[in-house]
């Protein structure tokens, strides 16, 4: 595909797709509650998707209804065992989190996905998983998928401590120790997203949570409720650097989610200078209208217990640092080498050909500001956010073109990424 380059300013106003971890977790919650969930504004990416398909091979009914999809929950001790394999696509909150759903299932289970999930490490889940009596395996040390996974109507609570700062994780072993013979408790290593937490209160059960000591009770029923996704901080993340990045411009993103364990984005752009604005913050719903307007900006440094609140973010973050006044270094950010791609490399190497100067390090990078971006192929090597990022680049590059291998990736979080952006260029 080729890409727009040379914008001459990006103007409008936009509301981006929901959610794409509360969209998983809200048909999760939904099939494991009593009662009829209905979901509104949920992401239709193919992630999403995926998650779809799972449960309703596990026997629960999930209706598309176009402005809603509606759950039919069947509780925990509802599921059935599935007939084939569950495909879980590319999506890593998927396998992991399903994961700890069938671990307290007396059924045996067997979760592949696509290359790029094939070669992510599963053993993060995989052992602690063992040790409440799990059978759980995959290839090789790190149990890469596929994964075999036999339950236990027994599950021995766990007491843990993550090794590392993964909402994945610690939502597998949540959802395990729901169903656990007695109590558990989850330490984090950072706080991480934390959906999963929200939306147990949300479907009428009970967690204590304590900084990063989380405790949670076995043998809970969740009732059936309605869910409202807000927009996808991570989406909006590429129109609020393209916003800032591109002369002449002025994105206003409505129903943007702000849970305060994803907004590390916002307060980069502010370190940089940005001109961002906040309105019509909704407390309850936990989002708000974000607007962006053409900057000049200062590097910054981005390291410590800010990267799990922007980890999907730093892709495009790096982009934006390629046109700050100076060097911007990241830090302590080494879980981007697990991710769909490695992308502390797969990022440098993408923007490098394009002219900038990054320097990837263990678990990091270090960006040069000012650079001047030129016209290349680039492979997203079947990474949605290596495809986006591609794509805001391009509007940057004044002669020559950008032509963007395996684009289909965007699918994956974002399937109109295309046709908004579309909308925005002047
Ligand atoms: O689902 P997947 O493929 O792992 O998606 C990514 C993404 O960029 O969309 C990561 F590659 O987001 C993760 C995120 O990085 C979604 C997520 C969640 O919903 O719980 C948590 C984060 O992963 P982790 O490994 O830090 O727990």
């Amino acid at each position: 595909m080729k890409l727009q380059t040379n914008a001459t300013g990006l103007s409008g106003k936009l509301k981006v797709p929901g959610d794409k971890s509360i969209s998983h977790r809200s048909i999760m919650f939904g099939s494991l509650a009593k009662g009829t969930t209905r979901v509104h504004d949920i992401l239709r990416g193919e992630d999403v998707l995926s998650t779809m398909a799972v449960f309703r091979e596990l026997g629960v009914t999930i209706e598309d209804k176009g402005d809603e999809v509606v759950v039919h929950g069947v509780g925990f001790d509802g599921l059935r065992a599935p007939q084939k394999r569950l495909d879980m696509g590319n999506s890593g909150t998927s396998i992991r989190l399903i994961s700890g759903v069938l671990a307290g299932q007396p059924f045996s289970a067997e979760m592949f996905g696509d290359d790029s999930l094939s070669k992510r490490p599963m053993d993060r889940v995989t052992m602690p998983l063992r040790q409440m009596g799990v059978v759980i395996s995959g290839q090789t040390d790190r149990d890469l998928p596929p994964l075999k996974i036999t339950g236990s109507d027994h599950l021995t609570p766990i007491n843990y401590t993550l090794p590392v700062a993964s909402a994945q994780v610690k939502s597998a072993l949540i959802f395990a120790a729901l169903q656990a013979d007695g109590e558990s408790v989850i330490i984090e290593k950072e706080k991480t997203r934390n959906h999963t937490e929200d939306m147990i209160q949300q479907f009428g059960g009970e967690i204590s949570v304590n900084g990063k000591e989380i405790r949670i009770k076995g043998g809970q029923t969740f009732t059936a409720t309605d869910v409202t996704v807000p927009g996808d901080i991570s989406s909006a993340a590429f129109f609020l650097v393209a916003g800032l990045i591109v002369p002449n411009s002025e994105i206003t993103l409505k129903n943007v989610g702000i849970n305060e364990t994803r907004t590390g984005i916002i307060e980069v752009i502010q370190a940089m200078g940005g001109d961002l604005t906040i309105t019509d913050v909704d407390e309850v719903a936990k989002s708000a209208t974000l607007t962006v307007r053409s900057s000049e900006l200062k590097p910054t440094e981005i390291s410590g217990d800010i990267i799990p609140r922007l980890i999907d973010e730093l892709p495009v973050i790096a982009l934006l640092a390629t046109q700050a006044n100076g060097t911007t270094i990241i830090r302590d950010a080494e879980e981007l080498k697990v991710k769909e791609t490695d992308r502390i490399q797969v990022v440098a190497d993408m923007l490098n050909d394009m002219g900038a100067e990054i320097t990837p390090t263990e678990d990091g990078m270090i960006i040069q500001g000012k650079s001047q971006l030129n016209g290349a192929t680039i492979n997203t090597q079947g990474d949605h956010r290596i495809g986006m990022t591609a794509a805001v680049a391009a509007l940057l590059v004044a002669d020559g073109e950008v032509i963007l291998e395996r684009s289909e990736a965007i699918q994956t979080s974002y399937p109109t990424f295309f046709e908004d952006l579309s909308h925005l260029i002047v």
